[in-house]
């Protein structure tokens, strides 16, 4: 029996020590702006936006615990205190006004108490401040087109990028943004409904034919960052990755002179192109 209980008291160690390793590794791996290894958290934030969805995150997750908790507590307390042997003769109490009285108030208090920062955040997000810059990603079967209406007729296609890493989220073009700057993004769909999300920004919009839906987000950290289509809409829906290069103010004017003549309207239809290739 001691030799078991050995056994198994090592067992437990070791699967600890596993779990603190693949902990360590996965924050070894830490990069900004996507997912990595045995993540058990949201991405890290890059704007104010998804600070603010971290910090409701956290403090509804502390208000589900100490429910679960006290809830647990009581229950332990009646099975333990009340049950037929403890408690043979029970008590005929049918009603008690004051604790009636609480079992509704504190609730609906609690509720009141989610409600104000739930609502606070709604609008941030779909109040769009005054934008320095507005980009339109239009979600296709099954890619993303990006338009830059600020900057003349730049329009190109952002497809999955099977040689980049990393994988299945890197794309060949990019959307490229300037860091600190208030970007409103205009998303619509052009064949069935997409949506647009980047996590470490906390937005995600659906991309809807015929309609045009806005968000906005600053990104606050240079980097890569990296979001999927998030509205299943077909067979490739899982190769549409969103990929956001964040650049400094200087290098995103010197990509705009550049991609005014990479992507001038003679036509590099990035799309056409690899379709063609395929061929
Ligand atoms: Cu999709």
């Amino acid at each position: 029996m001691t030799m078991s209980m050995g056994k198994t008291g090592r067992r437990v160690l070791g699967l600890a020590v596993i779990g603190i390793a693949l902990a360590a590794g996965g924050v070894a791996f830490a990069e900004v702006g996507q997912p990595r290894p045995w993540e058990m958290t949201l991405q890290q934030s890059a704007s104010p936006i998804m600070d603010n969805i971290e910090w409701f995150h956290t403090f509804l997750l502390w208000i589900i615990g100490s429910i679960t908790v006290l809830v647990s507590a009581l229950l332990i307390w009646v099975m333990v205190k009340f049950n037929s042997k403890s408690n043979p003769v029970p008590s005929r109490t049918t009603h008690n006004t004051l604790i009636e009285v609480i079992w509704t108030i504190v609730p609906v208090m609690i509720l009141v108490g989610i409600a104000i920062p739930s609502f606070r955040l709604l609008f941030e997000q779909t109040t769009i401040p005054k934008a320095d810059l507005t980009v339109k990603a239009t979600g296709k079967q099954w890619y993303w087109t990006y338009n830059y209406p600020d900057n003349g007729k730049i329009e190109f296609d952002s497809l999955l990028a099977a040689d980049k890493k990393p994988r299945l989220l890197a794309v060949d073009n990019e959307l490229v943004v300037p860091v600190n700057k208030i970007v409103r993004v205009q998303v619509t769909g052009a064949d069935v409904i997409h949506a647009f999300t980047v996590p470490a920004f906390g937005i995600k919009i659906d991309a809807i034919p015929g309609r045009l839906n806005e968000t906005w987000f600053k990104a606050t950290k240079t980097g890569m960052f990296y979001g999927q289509c998030s509205e299943l809409c077909g067979k490739d829906h899982a190769f549409m990755p969103i990929a956001v290069r964040v650049v400094s103010d200087q290098e995103f004017t010197a990509w705009i002179e550049e991609a005014k003549k990479k992507f001038a309207s003679s036509g590099t239809d990035s799309y056409a192109v690899a379709q063609a290739e395929q061929r």
